[in-house]
């Protein structure tokens, strides 16, 4: 993997956020690019590392004997070496197979929850070919539409045995959460990250058990990305994060890094970088162009997200920390405002 740059930080991304434009109401509005194309194009975009779902790494696994799937993976990691390249995590995509209809750790049906295991096994045995100790939980299907569809008591308690299970079964590895209130599922057990962090509490190995903030996911929680961060950061549990943006209580959109609210991207780095996270951490993008984004251009959003994120860095490095002192000790707000907008159009604190 590359040094971290001139900032001390690494970039990662995943290959789904290379995206043809399918929507649920319509079908890939571009060409559809080659996961090794997509491979390619990590150093050319200016990114270390690679989010990997397993079976990015090991296509089709669901058919594959445990034998095939190693030597798929190891495959996988020589090519990542050969491009100078390292995998941040590996995630189990547990909502696309028949048996994960009703979600997968917490179905009803104990086919799907055995399924839903046994997968998050091959996941840890790809993620450890790989070479990486990092795996992230996505609970896309874990919810429900009506909530009386499932015991939400037993749910929790199911995806504490999930995580258990992992946990003993890879003692090396670290689960990081990643929350999301809705989408797919209306109602998700585990919509923000306080609820991630206390899920981690219940499990037989707290330590290695954390969180991802994606900023789009807090946004939909109607919270705000920073303290989200921050509060994975104050019990050291923030071990990913998914910078994207957001435009209100929609859909979920990934819109490039800082591209609909640039004072709330600044809050993210200034919270991630007054607390080191290039130490802890890889700062991952999860970010998609629109559907309307041309082919020939539609690789940009990640070379923009990581460009502004990087001017971010600089805007919070260079903020005058004895102004903000001073606001805050006076009870000023009005002049934090000013202060804060005013140094991310590039003027002084006085003038
Ligand atoms: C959803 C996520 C998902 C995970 C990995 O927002 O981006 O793809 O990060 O499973
Ligand atoms: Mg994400």
């Amino acid at each position: 993997m590359n040094a971290p740059n001139k900032y001390g930080y690494r970039f990662s991304f995943g290959p789904w956020n290379i995206h043809e434009g399918a929507d649920p109401f319509g079908p890939p509005v571009r060409p559809p690019v080659a996961f090794e194309s997509k491979l390619e194009a990590y150093k050319r975009l200016g990114y270390d590392a690679v989010q990997f779902h397993d079976d990015d790494a090991v296509p089709n696994l669901d058919g594959k004997s445990p034998q095939q799937i190693e030597q798929e993976a190891r495959a996988m990691n020589q090519k990542l070496h050969d491009l100078g390249l390292a995998a941040e995590f590996v995630a189990p995509r547990l909502w696309e197979h028949p048996l994960t209809i009703d979600g997968a750790y917490t179905a009803n049906d104990p086919q799907s929850r055995a399924y839903a295991r046994d997968r998050s096994r091959k996941t840890l045995d790809i993620a450890q070919a790989l070479g990486t100790d990092l795996i992230v939980l996505w609970l896309a299907r874990e919810g429900t539409y009506m909530r009386e569809a499932k015991d939400a008591v037993q749910a929790v308690d199911r995806l504490v045995e999930a995580i258990d299970d992992m946990l003993a079964y890879a003692p090396t590895i670290r689960i990081a959460v990643e929350p999301k209130p809705n989408e797919p599922m209306d109602l998700a057990y585990i919509p923000t990250i306080g609820h991630a962090v206390a899920l981690g509490y219940k499990t037989r190995d707290p330590q290695r058990v954390g969180v991802l903030v994606e900023s789009a996911h807090a946004i939909l929680a109607g919270l705000d990305p920073a303290d989200e961060m921050a509060f994975g950061l104050a019990y050291d549990k923030l071990w990913s994060v998914h910078l994207n943006d957001q435009n209100g209580l929609k859909y979920d959109q990934d819109r490039a890094f800082g591209m609909v609210n640039l004072r709330r991207a600044f809050d993210q780095v200034l919270v991630l970088d007054d607390n080191r996270f290039y130490e802890r951490g890889i700062v991952g993008m999860d970010v998609k162009t629109v559907r309307t984004q041309k082919a020939d251009a539609a690789e940009k959003h990640l070379a923009h997200s990581m460009q502004v994120f990087l001017w971010l860095v600089e805007r919070a490095r260079s903020l005058d920390r004895a102004a903000l002192r001073q606001c805050r000790e006076a009870r000023d707000y009005e002049a934090l405002d000013r202060l804060i907008v005013g140094h991310l159009m590039g003027h002084r604190p006085v003038e």
